[in-house]
């Protein structure tokens, strides 16, 4: 269902930006050619300021995102109900971090160091997604998350698999193989709740799902003529599918695993729509996107707190580690 095809054709129709002052018109030309032939651009390889610095604001913050993401769900590791869940919890929680480094590290290729981001994010000036701002009040939103933060997760990131910048499109399919299975687990989870659990789990995961389906809905982005970066991202072949797109194919699917689980959607204006092949969807409210993503979400201000106190608990390690590495440095020899 999340598969591997994607949709190039928006990207035509996009015209290629004028130089910027001091690029070589040379270079941009063959940029742009290498762009429209759909070929991968290396980090050592040319390319335009706008280029690498619109790459290094959305890799940063999808690194942000990954990190931050760990929270809700590391809150719920003490509390998982089973072994079994508490080690797939675990593993999931894991595999967030191991996002979060290959894509710091992808994102250095392009010339940033990894304090310079986390000083970025510290600082509240590098975002990280919407969806991380809400709280996970009961052991169904672990599941939840899985089934729709994931799930929109996987949608966003399969087609990035293709982006034009080559250690990010590299990064992104170790990424999406994992999401997958993160997918999967969340699901699996709430359809025992669903199947075997009692009428008081199972109205948890109505609620957890009343909770979460709106900011799942939200984490695409805003929609296409109000998202200022897309065109451009559109035409370098950084991003492949748009923000509305996406979000139609998640509700698309979402619909039809919601009736499998047997849980409502929280939206009375769901409706087959049979000319457009696809599920109508009511009014968004794009308010509380742009207040949950300016700062002023439930959970905003915890979730930085808890990323600055990380680091300043992880200062000791830093300085131990330099400190070996100026002595290996010194004595080659030494442990
Ligand atoms: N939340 O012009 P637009 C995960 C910002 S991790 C906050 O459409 P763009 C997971 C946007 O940054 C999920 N901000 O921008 C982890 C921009 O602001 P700036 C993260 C948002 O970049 C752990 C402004 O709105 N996934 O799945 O063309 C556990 C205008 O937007 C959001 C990624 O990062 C949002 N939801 O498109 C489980 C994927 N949406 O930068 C799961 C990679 C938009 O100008 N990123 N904004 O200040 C992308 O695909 C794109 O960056 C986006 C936005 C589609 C998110």
């Amino acid at each position: 269902m999340y598969t591997q095809a994607m949709d190039t054709a928006a990207r035509e129709g996009h015209e290629a930006p004028a130089p910027r002052p001091g690029e070589d018109p040379a270079l941009q030309q063959r940029f742009d050619a290498r762009i429209d032939a759909g070929e991968f651009i290396e980090a050592k390889d040319w390319m335009p300021e706008a280029y690498r610095r619109t790459l290094l604001r959305q890799i940063s913050q999808h690194a942000h995102s990954e990190i931050v993401g760990m929270l809700p769900e590391g809150a719920w590791i003490t509390r998982a109900p089973t072994l079994k869940r508490k080690t797939i919890l675990l593993a999931k929680v894991q595999d967030e971090a191991g996002h979060g480094l290959y894509l710091y590290a992808a994102a250095e290729t392009l010339g940033s160091s990894r304090d310079q981001m986390l000083q970025a994010l510290h600082g509240g000036r590098a975002k990280y997604s919407s969806i991380f701002n809400y709280p996970t009040l009961s052991w169904a939103d672990v599941g939840t998350i899985g089934w729709l933060v994931d799930g929109a997760a996987i949608m966003n990131q399969v087609p990035i698999c293709r982006c034009s910048y080559a250690p990010y499109a590299r990064a992104m399919v170790r990424i999406c193989r994992e999401e997958s299975f993160h997918q999967r687990q969340g699901f699996e989870s709430l359809l025992t709740l669903m199947q075997r659990g009692t009428p008081a789990q199972q109205a948890m995961v109505q609620d957890a799902v009343n909770r979460w389906w709106w900011p799942a809905v939200m984490m695409f982005g805003p929609p296409d003529e109000a998202s200022p970066h897309s065109a451009q991202s559109m035409r370098w072949g950084i991003k492949r599918v748009s923000n509305d797109e996406l979000r139609q194919k998640f509700i698309d699917a979402a619909v039809e695993q919601a009736r499998v689980l047997g849980v409502t959607l929280p939206d009375p204006a769901l409706r087959w729509n049979e000319a457009r092949q696809h599920w109508d969807f009511g009014a968004i409210d794009w308010d509380e996107f742009w207040r949950v993503v300016g700062g002023d979400g439930p959970c905003n201000a915890e979730r930085l707190a808890a990323r600055v106190q990380a680091w300043e608990d992880g200062a000791w390690v830093r300085e131990a580690a330099l400190a070996h590495a100026a002595r290996r440095q010194r004595e080659p020899l030494a442990a």
